[in-house]
């Protein structure tokens, strides 16, 4: 709920009398997003449920990807990884509804945000760099939170929206979403579903790239009070998606979540509120190399599953008129199981995953405990810190590796202070200092170093690692001179023994091991928009950042290059029309066949450009319809850190997977 949100709620505090940051609401609008700016210190508020270009996938990662500092590994259609100032996997925490999410796949099919249907929640939070502790350890990029809006019937007891889009490559998505209360309570509920064929990259060749997913969430609230909320939610959800960079396909990602909330506010005293909160999660995938592409070979199914449970208490005190304090515990478990199907002998043969037996092989446990404080010395200034310290524990269940039945049992310790300070009406800045860190998660104590083929592994084990630390420093400025307005982020990062994944060719094409190294990564994300005049405005969004692996001496992999983006738009009172041109500098900096659990560098790519339009009309007060043509030159481009693509049937092979050629689309929304 947006309105629990205390990062949110703490920036609120100061900024409210101090700032005139004001962040998007949530609207019918006739705007089509292209960049995000960086609308308050550390932090990007975007509304899923908006119009965007280039059209995104309907998952967590391609709508991240339109923000200033964002990069996807694309791996087919959906389903891409996303990395933020070139860190990927565990160092990007996503939080569904305050929930932290994790996939199943040991190949890396489903991130998070694979189970992430972005039209079913109201706002995307970033909060940039280990500046919070209150969602976690080790999220050392930063935190993205999807989140719903607290319910508001002041105007209607029932409210509603839908969309419908069409575009190219047969896309089409369905979304519904219907809230219906009192000052009693509510009901909330959405279903999104989206279906899209193989897409065709700029020279006409078509990418094994379909996908089909549906998902429906629902919430019953009772308010008893108007300081008391308690809440039942639950999702269900599903899909299947081809992959154009591997020799397996997703043929289901099954997941279901059961959540218990509980807040109550109090109007009075030092303690303002506490909430608690309980939650299951179960995600069953399965991959095989038949359903979704023809297979003369061996057929295979590969069926991980991941139970999380979770719980947390956390409140929020306000002693003294310039303090606010957050402080909580919390405790998640996760259990990964895996089960494998072949049959060698008849490859005509499908073989039968339902009689194979699921083998635990992995095992974590995590409790933590935070204190967040934050200080505002007078209407001008603030200081911000807090600290975390987790108890995470990591056990080795595989039979047949020389770290079966190890434990590894870990204490990480995360903190951060941070001070912020009104210059004026106009400009804000902000310094601070966080340091995060990690245990290993399953991917990189899954690697395998003495692996024969996709199926059989050899003894040789990755599982223990030490954990991962990041020091980072971030400072910034945020300025607003009414026709112009922008916001320069900046960090510099010291990662001490970062987990690096490195292929072994030497071994085998699937052998790969996990290993400790010292790292640096600095960058910048800038953005900047200008009113030129009541209907014309521009804007400018750069993002840049360097990594250097220093136990090595080469560059650190997987860093997307500096990229532009500029947009124009034009105004008038029903509708809008623009034009954003991305501009992405080549990569030169690159360390071969080494890189995260996602992917490994390829080898130096060239830059590229690609130009696009959009239009937005609204022929009544609650309908808005938006258009939009992608890659309007119809470029041929892959992205520095895409997968590179796989031998498969009917396919061409490319280097890298191709990003979509020209795209056209159109969106109808309604509101109700
Ligand atoms: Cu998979």
């Amino acid at each position: 709920m947006l309105k629990l949100s205390p990062a949110v709620a703490a920036l609120a505090l100061v900024h409210a009398t101090a700032s005139s940051f004001a962040t998007a609401e949530h609207s019918l609008d006739t705007q089509v997003i292209t960049a995000p700016a960086t609308n308050d210190v550390l932090m990007v508020t975007t509304d899923p449920k908006a119009p965007r270009q280039p059209i995104p996938a309907h998952d967590g990662a391609d709508l991240l990807k339109n923000i200033p500092g964002f990069s996807v590994i694309r791996k087919g259609g959906t389903d891409g990884d996303p990395v933020f100032r070139g860190m990927a996997g565990s160092r990007l925490g996503i939080l569904l509804d305050g929930d932290m999410i994790l996939g199943g796949c040991g190949q890396r099919m489903d991130p998070p945000t694979a189970y992430v249907f972005p039209q079913a929640y109201d706002q995307v939070t970033v909060l940039k760099g280990p500046q919070s502790v209150q969602y976690g350890s080790g999220s050392s990029a930063g935190t993205v939170m999807f989140e719903r809006a607290e319910p508001d019937f002041s105007e209607n007891n029932i409210q509603g929206n839908a969309s419908v889009l069409f575009g190219s490559a047969q896309r089409n998505d369905q979304m519904a979403h219907l809230l219906a209360g009192d000052s009693k309570g509510y009901m909330d509920i959405n279903a999104t579903r989206t279906d899209a064929e193989d897409y065709k990259d700029g020279d006409n060749e078509e990418i094994h790239s379909a996908y089909t997913r549906w998902s429906t969430n629902a919430a019953l609230g009772i308010t008893p009070t108007d300081n008391t909320t308690i809440e039942v939610s639950g999702a269900v959800s599903d899909g299947e998606a081809a992959y154009a960079d591997r020799g397996m396909d997703g043929a289901a990602f099954e997941r279901n979540n059961a959540a218990l909330r509980a807040e109550q506010t109090f109007d009075q005293g030092s303690l303002a509120s506490i909430e608690g909160r309980v939650y299951r999660n179960y995600i069953d995938h399965v991959m095989d190399n038949f359903t979704l592409r023809e297979q003369d070979g061996t057929k295979m199914i590969s069926n991980p599953d991941r139970e999380t449970i979770g719980a947390r208490l956390s409140s929020t005190w306000q002693p003294g008129q310039h303090t606010e304090i957050r402080t909580g515990v919390d405790h998640q478990r996760n259990n990964h199981r895996l089960r494998k199907a072949s049959n060698m002998m008849n490859p005509m043969m499908t073989p039968d995953i339902s009689s194979a037996s699921r083998e635990e092989d992995m095992r974590f446990n995590t409790n933590g405990i935070y204190i967040e404080a934050d200080y505002l010395s007078d209407e001008r200034s603030g200081i911000y810190t807090g600290l975390r310290i987790n108890r995470e524990k990591a056990e080795d269940l595989r039979l047949n590796k020389t770290t079966s039945n190890e434990i590894d049992v870990q204490t990480l310790t995360s903190g951060f202070i941070r001070y912020e300070h009104q210059m004026n009406a106009a400009h804000r800045a902000y310094i601070g200092l966080g340091h995060t860190e990690r245990a290993a998660d399953y991917w990189e104590r899954t690697k395998n170093p003495a692996a024969m083929n996709m199926m059989m592994t050899g003894m040789a084990s990755t599982f223990l690692l030490d954990t991962e630390k990041t020091t980072q420093l971030d400072l910034g400025i945020l300025a607003d001179h009414h026709a112009v307005a922008g916001s320069i982020s900046a960090f510099y990062a010291q990662h001490r023994d970062y987990i690096l994944i490195e292929q072994l060719p030497e071994v085998s094409a699937f052998a790969s091991t996990a290993r400790n190294i010292r790292a640096t990564t600095y960058g910048a994300e800038a953005d900047a928009s200008w009113t030129i005049t009541q209907r014309w405005v521009s804007n400018a969004a750069l993002s840049w950042v360097h990594g250097k692996n220093d136990t090595d001496n080469t560059a650190l992999s997987q860093i997307a290059p500096p990229e532009l983006r500029l947009g124009l738009n034009y105004r008038r009172d029903t509708w809008s029309a623009g034009g954003l041109w991305r501009l992405v500098e080549d990569q030169n900096r690159v360390d071969i066949g080494t890189g995260n659990i996602v992917g490994q560098d390829i080898g130096k790519t060239p830059g590229f450009q690609v130009f696009s339009v959009h239009a937005s009309w609204a022929p009544a007060d609650n309908v808005t319809l938006n258009t939009g043509i992608d890659n309007l030159f119809d470029v041929t481009y892959a992205e520095h850190i895409s997968r590179n693509g796989a031998d498969i049937s009917g396919y061409e092979i490319t280097g890298r997977v191709n990003e979509p050629g020209r795209t056209w689309w159109l969106q109808a929304q309604v509101e109700f």
